[in-house]
């Protein structure tokens, strides 16, 4: 053998890294924030567009919750993420009262000028005694209620209104709601509003519409989550919070999505962001997922219409069973 160049190398048990004793655990999985997860979450969202199939362009997110929980700051919060910039078009802050007054379907602009593929639909905040009941509810989500309908909180609108829509199509239904919570009072949300909340579960549930929780304020609730916003997942407190709403609204705990909502901030910071657009891509999943059913349902009614003998031969069987 002529050895001509030899390297050796020696194998050797190096410093393992370990986690501190005493780190705490995260009660919620994520990969690594940084500046690339980041991108990814923005490119996921942008590149989510709903099927052609059913003539949408976009996707319809209604915002519902009590009054000054953070609905509107939602919406200013992803625009703000898009845009590159602190963007404040919702109009925010603390009333007696609900800020907002009329039903508006925002849309979310990216740096370039285009739009997404989805709309936040912000809507005045719930009371106790006024505002949106159940009634108003149910146009809301049917696509009854016309794009910047000023709510009466005294009196519901009516098909009497003029601008009722009567005949509203797939585009103008509502395809997922986001119930927007603070996590700070969470405990401290009246009996009633919770009895409203879920009595309009029932009809989004009648309807099959997914329901998701935006948990805002975490940096409220939490001191270490005020510190640094990356510890949400750590946060004992966030999840205490997380089961008390998952048990209130009786949604499973991933559909309870916390943020911060840029209100202080002259500027974007990447971990504000990053958790404002995981909620913003789960809520966008699950509008998918509704989607689909839609339509496959819309499918599979379009087949049965086509053969109307295969279908009553089917149902002549099942009279028979
Ligand atoms: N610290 C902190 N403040 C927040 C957060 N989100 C919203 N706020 C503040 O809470 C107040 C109410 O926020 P809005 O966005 O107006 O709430 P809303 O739900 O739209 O309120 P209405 O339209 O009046 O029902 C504002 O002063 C916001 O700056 C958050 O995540 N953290
Ligand atoms: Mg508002």
């Amino acid at each position: 053998m002529c050895v001509t160049e030899l390297e050796v190398y020696s194998v050797t048990d190096g410093v393992r890294k370990k986690s501190p004793p005493h780190a705490p655990q995260s009660w919620r999985k994520t990969p690594e924030w940084n500046e690339k997860f980041l991108e990814t979450l923005n490119e996921d969202i942008v590149s989510l567009k709903p099927s052609g199939e059913l003539g949408l362009s976009d996707v319809r997110i209604l915002m519902l919750g009590p009054v000054g929980t953070g609905k509107s700051s939602f919406y200013n919060t992803i625009n703000s993420v898009f845009k590159g910039r602190i963007s404040q078009r919702a109009r925010c802050g603390n009333a007696t009262h609900s800020i907002t007054t009329a039903y508006t379907p925002y849309l979310v602009k990216a740096r370039s000028g285009a739009s997404l593929n989805f709309r936040f639909c912000d809507t005045r905040g719930l009371e106790v005694t006024q505002g949106l009941d159940i009634l108003e509810c149910n146009y809301l989500l049917d696509g009854n209620i016309p794009d910047y309908y000023e709510f009466n909180p005294a009196t519901p609108i009516s098909p009497e209104n003029p601008g009722f829509v009567h005949h509203p199509r797939v585009p103008e239904k509502i395809h997922c709601v986001l119930f927007v919570i603070d996590a700070k009072t969470v405990g401290d949300i009246p009996p009633k509003l919770v009895e409203k909340m879920n009595s309009f579960q029932k009809i989004m549930n009648h309807k099959g519409i997914p329901q998701t929780v935006l948990l805002t304020k975490v940096d409220l609730a939490c001191q270490d989550v005020a510190s640094k916003i990356s510890n949400v997942f750590t946060s004992k407190t966030i999840e205490a919070a997380v089961d008390k709403v998952s048990g209130l609204l009786g949604l499973p705990r991933n559909n309870i999505l916390p943020v911060k909502n840029y209100e202080n901030e002259m500027q974007l910071d990447d971990n504000i962001s990053i958790l404002a657009l995981l909620a913003v891509r789960q809520v966008l999943y699950f509008a998918e997922d509704y989607i689909e059913n839609l339509q496959e349902k819309m499918s599979a009614r379009n087949v049965s219409s086509e053969k109307p003998n295969k279908q009553e031969h089917k149902e002549k069987r099942n009279d028979k069973e």
